[in-house]
């Protein structure tokens, strides 16, 4: 048994440079430019969020708004490349300021909606059924603002509305603890999973767990994702790294913790991930240090590190692992990991 492994990245990965502390340091790329790139760095499928499909989509009508996202389906197809999914951008209107779904105005709540149905006509447009529900602002600066009841009744209601609205599609939430909200509500794999069980349709909801948002929340990335496998949820990844206890990275996939890169490609692995079409979709960003001409690297450096992490993965002993475990001799056994790691 094992995966099958094709690779995804969002054009908001290649990166401007910008932070909280200072503008961007390398020029834009445009869509037609980038598309150019993915099979150059060993990619074949293609992450979006609605407006990267249809920039100026407030201002069209739903008509106008699928025939852009055919002109994009077009391109992507003289590519040669496929559309993974598409994600509804909540995070950046005036509308969404305190919150989407969860905001406290009706008003903004009904935009939210409106947005999504526009979503799910671009994602058909890209003949992709995958949605990814990053809930940015679905949380609280000061706890007292919102009632965390009520919000998660919200979130349902809004993730119904989708459901309702298409037959068709998969929703993968996609949990993080915080940032830019001070607390999240919904934080977590058990979260995401918990609020799919009281949908009106369970088995189209999942997840998509990104490494460096179960870091954040204290969690192992690989035992969030033999979570999500237990119960058949996950329907996307989104791999990166992460530096303890901070702002949200999105450093290159095994670049901080290789042993923890380790045990997310070895239960991918041994769990057929990708067999189903899944993609190993990476939410990676180059530092601000690099150089326009170089600033792609960390796409295909994550690529090539989860293969040859896959490498490792393959080529170690089972029986050696199962001997040791029945031994009860874990400390040998973490030797023996590490070592393949070293590559002795
Ligand atoms: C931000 C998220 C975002 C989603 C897509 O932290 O990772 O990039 O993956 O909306
Ligand atoms: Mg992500």
């Amino acid at each position: 048994m094992s995966g099958e492994f094709r690779f995804s990245f969002g054009p908001w990965n290649i990166h401007e440079g910008a932070d909280p502390f200072g503008p961007t340091v390398r020029n834009s790329i445009e869509f037609s430019k980038k598309v150019k790139l993915y099979k150059q760095l060993g990619f074949d499928g293609v992450q979006f969020h609605d407006d990267d499909v249809v920039p100026n989509m407030n201002e069209l009508g739903a008509g106008q708004i699928t025939s852009q996202a055919k002109k994009v389906s077009d391109i992507l197809t003289g590519e040669g490349l496929v559309a993974e999914f598409v994600a509804p951008r909540l995070w950046e209107d005036p509308r969404t300021i305190d919150g989407a779904y969860t905001s406290n105005d009706a008003a903004c709540r009904q935009y939210a909606k409106d947005r999504n149905r526009r979503t799910i006509d671009i994602a058909n447009a890209l003949n992709t059924k995958l949605i990814v529900l990053w809930l940015a602002r679905e949380g609280t600066y000061i706890r007292e603002a919102k009632d965390s009841r009520l919000a998660v009744e919200r979130i349902t209601e809004a993730i119904n509305d989708m459901l309702a609205y298409d037959s068709g599609i998969k929703i993968a939430i996609e949990p993080k603890p915080n940032e830019p909200m001070d607390q999240a509500f919904i934080p977590t794999t058990g979260h995401a999973l918990a609020v799919a069980a009281i949908t009106d349709a369970p088995e189209r909801v999942g997840v998509n767990i990104e490494s460096a948002h179960a870091i954040l929340a204290g969690l192992d990335p690989s035992d969030e994702m033999g979570f999500a496998l237990a119960f058949n949820k996950l329907f996307t990844i989104h791999l990166n790294d992460q530096n303890g206890l901070k702002f949200d990275e999105d450093k290159a996939f095994g670049s901080v913790d290789l042993r923890r890169a380790f045990n997310q490609v070895r239960i991918l692995d041994q769990y057929d991930y990708g067999r189903n079409g899944e993609f190993v979709g990476l939410d990676v960003k180059a530092m601000r240090t690099q150089k326009q001409e170089v600033a792609t690297k960390h796409l295909a450096n994550s690529r090539e590190i989860f293969l040859r992490l896959l490498e490792v993965v393959r080529s170690i002993d089972k029986n050696k692992i199962d001997k040791l475990i029945a031994k009860r001799d874990y400390e040998e056994l973490e030797l023996f990991i590490i070592n393949q790691l070293m590559g002795k």
